[in-house]
This record gives C-alpha cells, structure tokens and sequence, in this order.
C-alpha cells in the first residue's frame, strides 16, 4: 500500500507547547480570575494524563479542591477560564515564544515537495492549531494541511480513535494509506485505535510512557547532524526523520 498522507497530533509533537505554554497560560488565567491555583511542572504531568483543557481543570478540582464552588455553572467557569487560558496561550505565540520541535518544519517541507498530504488530529482547538501554525511555522501553514480535525468536534477525546476517524474520513483514505506521528500514550492509543501506524517523537513529559506497538519511537525527529535517540524500532541506519525513513516503517507495517 502506498503512503499517501501525514497525520500529526500539534501538542507535543509539533512543538513543546504543554511544560512553557498552554501550563503558563493555564496559572496566567488562574491568577486573572483571582484563584491562587499554581500548576507546577510536576504537578501539569499527572494532570496531562487527562486531554483536554476544560476536561484537565475538572480533573484538577475533582481531585485537588473538591470542595470548591464556582459562583456560576461549572460549565460555564470551566469555558470562561479555559477561553482566557487560550488567550493569553495565543498572545505566547504571537510573541514568538513558542518553536516547533527539531525537524518538523524539514519533514513537512520534504512531505509537502513529494505531493504526500497532511493533515492534523488533535485535542486541542482549531483557533490553537492556527495560533501555532501561523507564528511557530509560517503564516500560510494553515493551507498546507488539508484536514484539520481539531478540538470538540468529536464526542470523545485521545484516547478515543475519535479524531484520527475524523481525519481519515475527511482526507478520504484508509488508515493503511497514512502514518500518524505522535508524542504520548493518549496519542497513539487514539491512532491505533484508527488502525493507524504510529511514530514517536517523546518529550520530557512522555519519555516513560508505553508506546507499545509504535513503528518506531525516538526522542526527537532530528536534523542532519542533529541526530535523535531511538528509544525503541528499527530506525534503518538513519539518524533523522525522513520520508525514506517513513516510507521504510510505512512499508514494514
Ligand atoms: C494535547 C491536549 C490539549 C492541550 C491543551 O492535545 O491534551 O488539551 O494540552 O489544549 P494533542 P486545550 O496532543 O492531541 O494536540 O486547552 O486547547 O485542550
Ligand atoms: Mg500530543
């Protein structure tokens, strides 16, 4: 079969957005509303175990103040807040403080300059996925991916296959057509669940996750002289991410 098309998840795998961007901007709302919440950097791990944004701050309340009551509905506090996460999340992209990971931005260009297609699965909002394209890639990203599926638009979230369905459905091919690059546990289980081969690229945040069944799992996906470590697959002899590379795994599977 032959690989047709990409399908990236954003968070952690496009760029290191959670540890220096969406867990900033989560204390820079929290601190706006007046609540004295701080999510550390440990603490964001075991609430990155829940996708979601308004889904991560339930989880928060339910287990660290279960006695708190918002002086609206929770839905409502839950929108608000996650609204002015996004906000100031947006404002760190404008300013450029958020970069994509190494090798991305050469993987799609080579992906875009073969003719393969990409597209985006993601838990994240499309306003988000928009954000970071246009100020981490380039301003007209948003038109080299041809599916963005993004967001609340499925009933459930990774690890539900929920999203990749929807980005199969869309780009109208068969999961054996397409690989999925991915940084997390929720992320490959939501891609094997599409039926999806799957590729890793960790972070400090999903280094120990079980990526079982991954076609290959390595720490970054490199730069010609900027090779990555593979954690776990065969990597061909190569020492970055390539389409050869893809095309190998893609093959094997
Ligand atoms: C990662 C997530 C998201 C982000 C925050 O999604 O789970 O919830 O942490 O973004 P993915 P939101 O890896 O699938 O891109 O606040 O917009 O949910
Ligand atoms: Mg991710």
């Amino acid at each position: 079969m032959t690989l047709e098309a990409l399908i990236f998840d954003v968070d952690g795998t496009l760029a290191d957005t959670e540890k220096d961007g969406h867990r900033v901007a989560f204390n820079k709302a929290f601190a706006d509303a007046g609540l004295d919440w701080e999510w550390s950097v440990a603490l964001y791990g075991e609430l990155l175990t829940v996708t979601g944004g308004k889904e991560r701050i339930r989880y928060f309340l339910q287990r660290h103040h279960p006695d708190f009551r918002p002086q609206e509905p929770l839905e409502d506090f839950l929108k608000r807040l996650h609204l002015a996460k996004n906000a100031h999340y947006a404002e760190m992209l404008a300013r450029g403080e958020i970069a994509l990971r190494p090798g991305v931005r050469r993987l799609i260009d080579e992906a875009r300059a073969a003719g393969l297609r990409l597209a985006i699965a993601t838990t994240t909002s499309p306003e988000n996925v928009e954000a970071l394209l246009t100020h981490a890639m380039t301003e007209d990203a948003m038109d080299w991916f041809e599916v963005i599926a993004a967001g609340d638009v499925v009933p459930a979230k990774k690890p539900a296959p929920d999203i990749y369905h929807l980005a199969l459905e869309q780009l109208g091919l068969g999961p054996g057509h397409c690989l999925a690059l991915e940084d997390s546990r929720n992320g490959i289980l939501s891609a094997q669940g599409a039926g999806l081969g799957t590729v890793i690229t960790t972070n400090d945040y999903t280094r120990d996750h079980d990526f079982t069944g991954a076609l290959l799992v390595v720490d970054q996906m490199g730069e010609p002289g900027k090779p990555f470590q593979v954690l776990a697959g065969d990597a061909h002899g190569k020492s970055y991410l390539d389409l050869e590379l893809l095309r190998k795994l893609h093959g094997g599977h």
